[in-house]
């Protein structure tokens, strides 16, 4: 089965993507339904169960489409689409917080088309009826490549796909992708007048709350030496989060957001680029899960953190990886790190 052949004859398409969206993910559900609704005129459904982050609104409020959030199967079985499109994952259970078996059994069931479109290699294909798969910087930029064909693109569109492409590469800082093709298509973007840093502007807003707890991660900021190894290392505790965010009462939402997302804006953008070590990894204290997250980090790949957090049973790329664990403390976590960097091969 081929994508052509369905674009031609079917007529309800349900585009999806997984929870906790990040802006790739909400842009390749965007443009995609945009461009099946305008160009192909079909009946498009947008769902994001999680729904619109707020750092994605600024483009997808102003559609004539808006992305529904609603629970997948209940919304399979209200719109009763013959193809369901999954963007930017290639694992059911990734888009759904309810049972993914039964989706699955439901789209079988009614013999409804599932199509995947995404960037990351997939594990299990046996579920999917049509994969579009490929070493792309983002799904944004495959979307982009499938069905843009000549210059009849909106700015629009232009600015959905340009915002996906510069959220999964930071900036173009990431290259472990076919760049070939992303610089190709990029010229065509700004041409149509998209602005790279009116859009990165909207990716991070960072408030006076941030500079709190970026200030705490800079404080507690430092170099490692275990045995030939050499890496950064830094941490948001539970006290430091309990003193923040459980102190006030009154918007603790808003500090544990801070927390979260100032925490990775500083994981991406410093943790492995302070000092000559060039890697690292740091941990932040969850307030409502009561777990410790562990990010690791690695300009380029010349080691293999994700050898370490597989250790903890998390994964990722080499560059950048991740873990979490029932702990408390954050010294018990980087004992254990060190444990590991000590008793393994990764520095060769
Ligand atoms: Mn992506």
């Amino acid at each position: 089965m081929e994508l052509e052949n369905i674009l031609n004859t079917a007529k309800k398409f349900l585009v999806t993507s997984h929870i906790n969206p990040d802006p790739d993910a909400v842009m390749s559900v965007m443009a995609l339904s945009i461009l099946l609704k305008q160009k192909y005129k079909k009946e498009v459904f947008p769902l994001l169960e999680d729904g619109v982050p707020d750092k994605c609104l600024f483009l997808t409020e102003k559609q004539d489409i808006q992305i529904h959030k609603d629970n997948l199967l209940t919304s399979i079985e209200k719109f009763n689409p013959e193809v369901v499109v999954f963007v930017d994952v290639s694992d059911i259970s990734k888009c759904t917080y309810q049972d993914s078996q039964a989706v699955y059994d439901y789209l079988k069931k009614y013999n409804i088309v599932s199509v995947v479109i995404d960037h990351h290699q997939m594990n299990d294909s046996s579920w999917s009826d049509i994969e579009i798969i490929k070493n792309a910087s983002s799904t944004s930029e495959i979307i982009f490549d499938f069905f843009i064909k000549s210059n009849d693109f909106s700015k629009n569109i232009s600015d959905l796909i340009l915002y996906g492409i510069l959220s999964d590469t930071n900036r173009f800082m990431y290259h472990t992708y076919d760049y070939h093709q992303t610089f190709k298509i990029l010229p065509k973007l700004l041409d149509k007048g998209s602005v790279i840093q009116e859009l990165y502007s909207n990716m991070f807003n960072i408030t006076t709350e941030w500079t709190v707890v970026l200030s705490e991660l800079f404080k507690n900021f430092q170099v490692i030496h275990v045995k030939g190894a050499k890496f950064n290392y830094t941490y948001i505790s539970k006290d430091f989060v309990d003193g923040y965010i459980g102190g006030d009462s009154q918007n603790k939402e808003e500090k544990y957001d801070a927390v979260v997302e100032s925490f990775y804006y500083f994981t991406n953008n410093y943790l492995a680029s302070i000092s000559d070590s060039k890697w690292g990894f740091s941990l932040f204290y969850d307030y409502f899960k009561k777990k410790i997250f562990a990010s690791f980090r690695a300009v380029n790949d010349f080691v293999d953190t994700s050898k370490i957090a597989r250790e903890f049973a998390g994964g990722g790329h080499p560059s950048a990886s991740g873990f979490v664990v029932d702990e408390e403390d954050v010294n018990i976590v980087l004992e254990k790190v060190k444990n590991v960097i000590e008793s393994s091969d990764i520095m060769s």
